[in-house]
């Protein structure tokens, strides 16, 4: 499997505010540079650079005034000499005027985003536009082809909406990718989504279109991040409904209890019978990984990529989260190696 990697993700290392301090992010670029180097220990394949997009690439999964928000957010929030990351305070919640885009960048911040966990510094848009380029460079080569691809994103995207930032995702590679194989003559997609986080982005993006079915295994929002999305009865609306799947699950979810929602997750897939298949590769299902809650152990994920690959349809990985760094590379490539094998 050809794995579509760039350098640039070393240009994004925010901060988050953990327990109440402000703090280097979990999100950090040891995870893409671990991930790399246990690639090319098992020779899983080619490491090959990403094709050029642009900004027209973005938007449909994106709107275009979020597009313009992002790529300029640096630019005007520095403008009055400020260095510091760029956070939002203030959200539009129930009752307040969520359809007038304020003019200035403390406004828009919040009026883009979900939560304040995807700060923006000097050069996070170039890492950003990079990592959709490489989902969008790995869908190419699977409609061109191949079996699957392995796109190296980071950041990771699926929290991204079509038009807010959050949970340390700000464009939605996999939902961008899904796009751009509609665009380019697929008749249906699937996205399905193994990271720990509901993934709510990617809901929002195709909740009223039958044509990319989203499925998503993940921690109970009543308990887990992001709360406020991903029970079992978001369905999809309008042309959409039932063609969105949440299947959440407990705290402390081992395989045994996984892979019975992975099942029906596959069943759903393969019943759309999709052209092409995107899956958000998160390993934070990770018994040890510092912010989630499932207890995976590393050969679980190459059952994973097993029970994923019998789906028997074209497949690109796009990254997501998963936090142990130590293991990140262990665990993401098991599951490359499962669907291989
Ligand atoms: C892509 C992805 O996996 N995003 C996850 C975003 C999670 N944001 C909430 C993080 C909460 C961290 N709490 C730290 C508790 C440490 N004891
Ligand atoms: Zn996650």
């Amino acid at each position: 499997m050809l794995t579509v990697f760039s350098s640039s993700h070393h240009l994004h290392h925010g901060k988050e505010l953990k327990d109440g301090a402000l703090t280097p992010s979990f999100e950090e670029p040891g995870r893409a540079d671990t991930i790399l180097r246990r690639v090319r220990a098992v020779g899983l394949g080619n490491v090959i650079a990403c094709r050029p997009f642009g900004l027209a690439h973005y938007i449909g999964a994106h709107s275009e005034r979020y597009v313009r928000f992002l790529s300029t957010a640096w630019q005007q929030w520095s403008a009055g000499g400020r260095t510091s990351d760029a956070l939002p305070l203030v959200w539009p919640v129930r009752n307040m005027r969520d359809d007038i885009e304020p003019s200035v960048i403390e406004g828009k911040l919040g009026y883009f985003s979900m939560d304040a966990g995807a700060p923006i510094t000097a050069h996070t848009w170039n890492a950003v536009a990079e990592s959709a380029n490489l989902a969008l460079t790995g869908a190419e080569l699977v409609l061109e082809g191949a079996r699957s691809a392995f796109a190296l994103c980071r950041p990771p995207g699926h929290h991204a909406g079509r038009e807010y930032m959050g949970g340390y995702c700000y464009l939605n590679n996999a939902a961008i990718a899904a796009s751009h194989a509609i665009a380019k003559g697929a008749r249906r997609v699937a996205v399905l989504d193994v990271d720990f986080h509901h993934g709510n982005g990617t809901q929002d993006i195709f909740y009223e279109r039958p044509d990319v079915l989203t499925v998503s295994i993940h921690g109970d929002p009543s308990v887990s991040y992001p709360y406020f999305s991903g029970n079992a009865d978001e369905r999809g609306s309008h042309a959409g409904t039932g063609f969105n799947l949440n299947l959440p699950l407990a705290k402390g979810t081992d395989w045994a209890a996984y892979t019975q929602a992975l099942k029906l997750a596959c069943q759903a897939v393969a019943a759309h019978a999709p052209d092409l298949l995107v899956v958000s590769l998160g390993v934070d299902t990770f018994e040890n990984d510092p912010i989630s809650h499932f207890q995976l152990k590393s050969d679980d994920f190459s059952r994973l990529g097993d029970q994923i690959a019998s789906i028997r349809c074209p497949t690109l990985f796009a990254m997501e989260g998963g936090y142990m760094v130590d293991e990140i590379g262990i665990n993401a490539v098991n599951v490359l190696q499962g669907f291989e094998a």
